[in-house]
């Protein structure tokens, strides 16, 4: 959303305001202010004219201005109802020198995870991938995939599902000894050793989504599904965002939240990394994302694989 649309919209917020007084304090035109109202009526802002003058009535529940109305994070978000893939559109805006952006869809088309793998994301989800440019090199890059775990893990706790995170990139809930996977984590980037270019996480959260529509070999699970009923999108993303944001400005703190979230720490695992499997107890993580095993034949730091939590044994 573009600066002034921005102010129109915060007035209209504070209204009734009329479109003489709007105009006077923005400097443009009636017919400007007019305009940027229209624009804000298509987009699905309801703003009623009365004698006072404008008054926003209400805002619509998804949308690139309804996630920027509010949001405390300087973001600008760029929105579709139907896309192949956000990472796929921020990776071509990463391309045309962009930054601080956020690529939004209500469906995607052609979703994707780690390896290629297909990311089922009917309508109804919040799929989104955040394009920034942080000044780090390129081995901290993997922090930013826990930044962004565990603040899409706070953004659920605070809509009331009890999610957990998964080394390296899941988001679960777990029911009894079950674990169902509600959110995915794709980290891409691009740089030189020393510096990252660009870095695209892409979260794909399973919001209002039956599960009974993803696939089943990945047990999953939706905010909705957990809730017994829909979460307010809108909120629930600029939580995201919020926390995101200043989880990325401080990577000191990541790790530390991180535990306090992790199911994978003191759990048996299987961790299929390019060099073969790893088995072992997880004991720890090491910034930026590595974890630490207890292997029968000493300790393994893993950065990167697949991880499968083992039923303990007992005897
Ligand atoms: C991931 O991969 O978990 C990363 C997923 C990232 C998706 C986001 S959505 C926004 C952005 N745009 C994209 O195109 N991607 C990102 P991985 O760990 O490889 O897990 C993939 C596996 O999860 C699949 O092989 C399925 O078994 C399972 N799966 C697919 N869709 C799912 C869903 N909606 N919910 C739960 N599991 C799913």
């Amino acid at each position: 959303m573009n600066e002034t649309r921005h102010q129109v919209l915060d007035a209209l917020a504070d209204g009734p305001v009329s479109g003489p007084t709007l105009a006077d304090e923005l400097d443009i035109s009636r017919s400007a202010v007019w305009k940027h109202v229209e624009a804000l009526r298509d987009e699905g802002f309801e703003v009623r004219s009365d004698d006072a003058g404008y008054v926003l009535d209400s805002v619509p529940e998804f949308g690139a201005s309804a996630v920027e109305y509010g949001l405390d994070a300087p973001f600008s978000v760029e929105y579709h109802d139907s896309i192949p893939s956000t990472n796929a559109r921020a990776r071509d805006l990463a391309a045309e020198g962009a930054s601080d952006v956020v690529v939004l869809a209500d469906e995607q088309t052609g979703g994707r995870g780690r390896l290629d793998r297909d990311w089922h994301s009917p309508s109804g989800g919040v799929w989104l991938s955040v394009l920034f440019r942080p000044d780090v090199p390129m081995a901290h890059a993997p922090v930013f995939t826990l930044a962004s775990a565990v603040a899409v893990t706070r953004a659920a706790r605070e809509a009331g599902v009890e999610a957990n995170i998964k080394w390296p990139n899941d988001v679960l809930v777990r029911r009894g000894e079950e674990e169902r996977k509600l959110v995915g984590i794709l980290t891409e980037m691009e740089g030189e050793a020393d510096r990252v270019s660009w870095v695209v996480v892409g979260i794909g959260v399973n919001a209002n989504v039956d599960p009974a529509d993803l696939p089943d070999e990945a047990n999953p699970t939706s905010l909705s599904a957990e809730r017994g009923e829909p979460v307010d999108r809108r909120l629930f993303t600029q939580r995201l965002l919020e926390e995101f944001d200043s989880l990325r400005q401080d990577t000191e703190q990541v790790v530390e939240a991180w535990r306090e979230y992790a199911t994978t720490l003191g759990q048996q695992v299987r961790v299929e990394t390019p060099g073969g499997p790893i088995e072992g107890e997880a004991v720890d993580i090491q910034f930026p994302g590595a974890l630490v095993i207890e292997t029968e034949s000493g300790t393994e730091v893993v950065s990167a694989g697949d991880c499968e939590h083992l039923r303990p044994v007992t005897e």
